[in-house]
């Protein structure tokens, strides 16, 4: 009975304590606001016409069932793989719901768009088919970053993230603001690469300190989810 009683309170004290805390805890059949969750990169224009559209009604109907109906964000690079930012066009359009378009009367010197391509962060279908991980912070922004790379998490705590993460989601750990919030020029934030964002990327010179956690198909973790209750 008092072991029981124990192991009881022991559980009471994992789930209220989901901070980034060593040890896995997978919690199941949450939803979070802000998931990142690409999908892969899609480029079905050149610029060679009037421009290079890639939008997300075409690009629905040209890759059916790959892009989500309500996309939670968009991204858009050059094939030679630069940020919108970096390449410094006119883009007449780069949202979420319409999807990207670049003209070529828009730009200067009679100079057609790059070639860009675009991806779209989905939302998981439901919660049932998605298990998390705990929070994991591994590195502080002091160096040249906040490294939460998926390959330097499975090394620091093996057998608790899944091989082939489904999600991705990443906070601040101060305050927990989703990193799609903050306003810092993330590098890469992928459930199959993790998280990083560098200093030198940033207006202030300094990345905030992230922890992530990963979505994986339930079956993969609940064979930690035991091994977590048999210690
Ligand atoms: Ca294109
Ligand atoms: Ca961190």
């Amino acid at each position: 009975m008092i072991k029981q009683l124990s192991l009881a309170f022991a559980a009471v004290l994992l789930l209220a304590s989901p901070g980034p805390s060593e040890g896995a805890t997978p919690v199941c059949c949450t939803n979070p606001a802000y998931v990142q969750a690409w999908t892969p990169w899609f480029d079905r224009d050149n610029p060679s016409g009037t421009g290079d559209w890639e939008t997300h009604s075409d690009l629905q109907n040209e890759n059916p069932g790959k892009i989500c109906d309500i996309p939670r964000d968009i991204e858009a690079a050059t094939l030679s793989g630069l940020s919108v930012g970096q390449a410094g066009e006119a883009i007449l359009i780069n949202d979420k719901t319409t999807g990207f378009v670049c003209r070529n009367l828009d730009q200067s010197n009679d100079k057609e768009c790059s070639d860009y391509k675009v991806r779209f962060s989905c939302a998981p279908a439901t919660c049932e088919e998605v298990c998390w991980t705990n929070w994991y912070n591994r590195d502080r922004p002091s160096g040249t970053g906040d490294w939460e790379t998926l390959i330097d998490l499975q090394k620091q705590y093996p057998g608790q993230i899944c091989a082939e993460p489904l999600y991705i989601e990443a906070v601040t750990v101060v305050g927990e603001t989703p990193a799609i919030l903050t306003g810092d020029n993330i590098l890469f934030y992928s459930p199959t690469k993790g998280f990083v964002c560098r200093n030198q990327d940033q207006k202030s010179g300094y990345c905030k300190d992230y922890k992530v956690r990963f979505g994986c198909h339930c079956s993969s973790l609940s064979q930690i989810a035991a091994n977590m209750v048999k210690n």
